[in-house]
């Protein structure tokens, strides 16, 4: 199994470095790809430091490219890489919409993986962690209508997300006023009710992601979804309020009981000892944490939950890992 990893010195990329070594993922050969400006730069892998080489134009020599480089790089070449012979797990939302392309989340529609034509997507992160919490209750309850909130990390943005809210808050604290080239507006001390385009319908394409690919990885167009996608400066992972409202009678005990079998998923409840899903606790970790559930006052049938993961890891490089292992272990 001959490996690529194309983004490799992106946020995305070097978690998916960290998750190839974590799970000892069964590799003869792994390639690093960057853009031009990473030559010479190294990145390290059991115990090497492998060299990042700048990404050729035509095929790769790898069974398996893992791809996070962004969208507009993935249309042209990911096509490319599968002509030549690779399944390509992409994780930009390129290919996400198109009907031939699976769209996967392995706990939700893991069956999707085996009908690739050379290229599977990986969800875009916000949707990924609602689907670890949603999917299990949906089974259990069948839900009809979710209303979700976001608090997105900086690094939703990559690196440079990252790069801009440290330097930003460290101008704000010695008194300079801070500057906004990533985001829209500064971000430090601030929350952000914007993230990606404004579409016709007044809601934004991060917004519009959630309900297109959940609707996508269930196989059910008929729930309703409304997303409202905040940018909040915290550093990493991804927290979302979520109201559902459900077809069958649902308490937050029968909840907590389903997502405590649900594979993927920490419930962490018990908010008289002040423990709730946190980014600080939830990033680094594979699971998403899930708590503050209780029962909706607004919907007969509802729960309201909090759920939040690591969005570099469930919500990109540790879903596009499991997508490849699961590949591996075939039907
Ligand atoms: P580089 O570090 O050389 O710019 P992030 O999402 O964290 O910003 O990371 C984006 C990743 O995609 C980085 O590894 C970046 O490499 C890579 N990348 C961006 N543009 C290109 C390109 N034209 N060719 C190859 N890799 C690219
Ligand atoms: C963010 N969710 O937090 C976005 C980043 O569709 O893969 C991921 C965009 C995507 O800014």
């Amino acid at each position: 199994m001959r490996v690529a990893v194309v983004g490799a010195t992106g946020a995305v990329g070097r978690e998916i470095l960290k998750a190839l070594e974590a799970r000892n993922f069964p590799l003869s050969e792994l390639r690093l790809y960057a853009s031009p400006r990473s030559a010479g730069a190294r990145l390290p892998f059991r115990g090497e430091e492998l060299p990042v080489e700048p990404l050729p134009e035509g095929p790769l020599p790898a069974d398996l490219v893992l791809a996070s480089a962004g969208g507009s790089l993935s249309k042209a070449l990911a096509p490319v890489w599968a002509e030549g012979g690779a399944l390509v797990v992409d994780n930009s939302s390129a290919f996400r919409y198109e009907p031939h392309v699976p769209l996967v989340v392995p706990e939700v529609n893991r069956e999707e993986i085996f009908r690739h034509q050379g290229i599977i997507a990986n969800p875009n992160c916000t949707t990924a962690i609602l689907a670890m919490a949603l999917w299990p209750l949906h089974q259990a309850f069948r839900a009809k209508r979710v209303i979700v909130a976001t608090y997105q990390a900086a690094s939703g943005a990559g690196a440079k997300g990252m790069e801009e809210l440290l330097l930003e808050t460290h101008r704000y604290l010695h008194g300079e006023a801070p500057r906004a080239e990533v985001f829209a507006h500064p971000l430090p001390f601030n929350v952000l009710p914007h993230i990606d385009a404004f579409q016709e319908n007044g809601y934004t394409r991060e917004e519009m992601k959630v309900v297109w690919e959940t609707h996508k990885i269930f196989g059910d167009a008929s729930l309703r979804i409304s997303a409202t996608a905040v940018r909040v400066p915290t550093l990493r992972a991804h927290a979302e309020a979520v109201s559902v409202e459900f077809e069958r009678p649902v308490t937050p005990e029968a909840a907590r009981e389903v997502l405590a079998q649900a594979p993927g998923v920490e419930v962490v409840d018990e908010p008289q000892a002040r423990r709730y899903p946190m980014p600080l606790t939830a990033s680094g970790k594979w699971a998403v944490e899930v708590g503050r559930i209780r029962g909706s006052l607004a919907f007969e049938n509802g729960l309201d939950f909090f759920v939040v993961g690591d969005q570099l890891l469930k919500g990109a490089a540790l879903n596009a890992v499991q997508i490849a292992e699961e590949w591996l272990k075939g039907p």
